[in-house]
């Protein structure tokens, strides 16, 4: 059996974070017990920025992959080339976010009769609260009662049902760009409505999986990937993945010890207590403070400020 992970990566030569944070978990992949088929899916504009720059993500893939590039934001590019990921690749794979880090092997996620699998966080994301609702009334979607998915971390099989339900998340999401003013193009609710709609069997699993650092005292036992949401909390003090990722970028070398000490501990954070929960509640601050400033600025501007 082959084990294909994907990762989808968007940047510019200045800013190259999430091609820093994959090149991280694409060495993190690499010290795991089975060996990964590793892709790194692109758009051009993204390859050529990162060929620009010459660019280490480029040496450690198996193979590299590339769309025509979406007409719009870094944002929306990236949501676009994840919708495409399963008419890109053939086989089944594991996607993984570029903020996601693998501590232990994924074999597990491949060893089920499904054609996905994923973390089930109907009961605890803020999304099902409210706005997402309305949302998907209004565009006559449809979503399943009982699971709702976290788009970081999945597993998918090659089917013609899985490849439709990929056409159709596409159709969906273009549709969510044009309903959705707020600029965040959030991605999950037509990747959600689509999984549903075309068929796909799905299997809920344990949240191992994909430990989603909500905040710093989220702990599972025996995780598998940490999950930590770059976009909105970078802890860049605290997560063993930006430290991991900057004495990489600095150093060329991938501190192995401190990669086998969190397997060992289970451990996501490598400052102490007291330093990630400071971390944290500033990050949160200064999130407060970006939303205060975003309302007042143009909603046509407002993607320019939202990634
Ligand atoms: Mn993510």
């Amino acid at each position: 059996m082959e084990y294909q992970v994907v990762y989808a990566v968007i940047c510019n030569a200045k800013k190259t974070d999430f091609a820093d944070w994959a090149l991280t978990s694409m060495h993190a992949l690499r010290h795991l017990k089975h060996k990964y088929r590793i892709f790194l899916c692109v758009d051009c504009k993204t390859i050529e920025a990162l060929r620009s720059i010459n660019h280490q993500i480029l040496d450690i893939p198996n193979v590299i992959l590339s769309i025509a590039s979406f007409n719009g934001t870094e944002r929306e590019r990236s949501r676009w080339l994840k919708a495409n990921l399963r008419l890109m690749v053939e086989g089944d794979f594991v996607y993984l976010d570029s903020d996601t880090l693998p501590i232990n092997d994924l074999s597990e996620l491949y060893e089920h009769k499904f054609e996905f699998a994923a973390v089930n966080i109907i009961d605890s994301s803020p999304e099902t609260e409210g706005w997402l609702e309305k949302s998907i009334c209004d565009l006559e979607w449809v979503l399943s009662p009982t699971e709702y998915f976290n788009a970081g971390v999945f597993f998918i099989r090659d089917t013609k049902t899985t490849r439709a339900f990929s056409q159709l998340w596409c159709e969906k999401w273009l549709k969510w760009r044009t309903y959705d003013k707020s600029g965040v193009n959030a991605d999950q609710p037509s990747f959600n409505s689509a999984l549903y709609e075309s068929g796909v069997s799905t299997l809920s699993i344990s949240n191992r999986f994909n430990l989603f650092m909500k905040h710093p005292n989220v702990r599972t036992d025996d995780p598998v990937i940490f999950h930590f949401p770059q976009s909105f909390r970078p802890m860049k003090r605290s997560s063993l993945l930006s430290i991991l990722a900057k004495e990489l970028k600095e150093t060329d070398e991938f501190n192995l010890s401190l990669f086998k000490n969190a397997q060992i501990t289970g451990d996501p954070w490598v400052s102490s207590f007291l330093v990630v929960w400071v971390e944290y509640l500033l990050s949160g601050f200064n999130n407060k403070f970006m939303q205060t400033f975003r309302k007042i600025v143009d909603q046509r501007n407002r993607k320019n400020y939202v990634r």
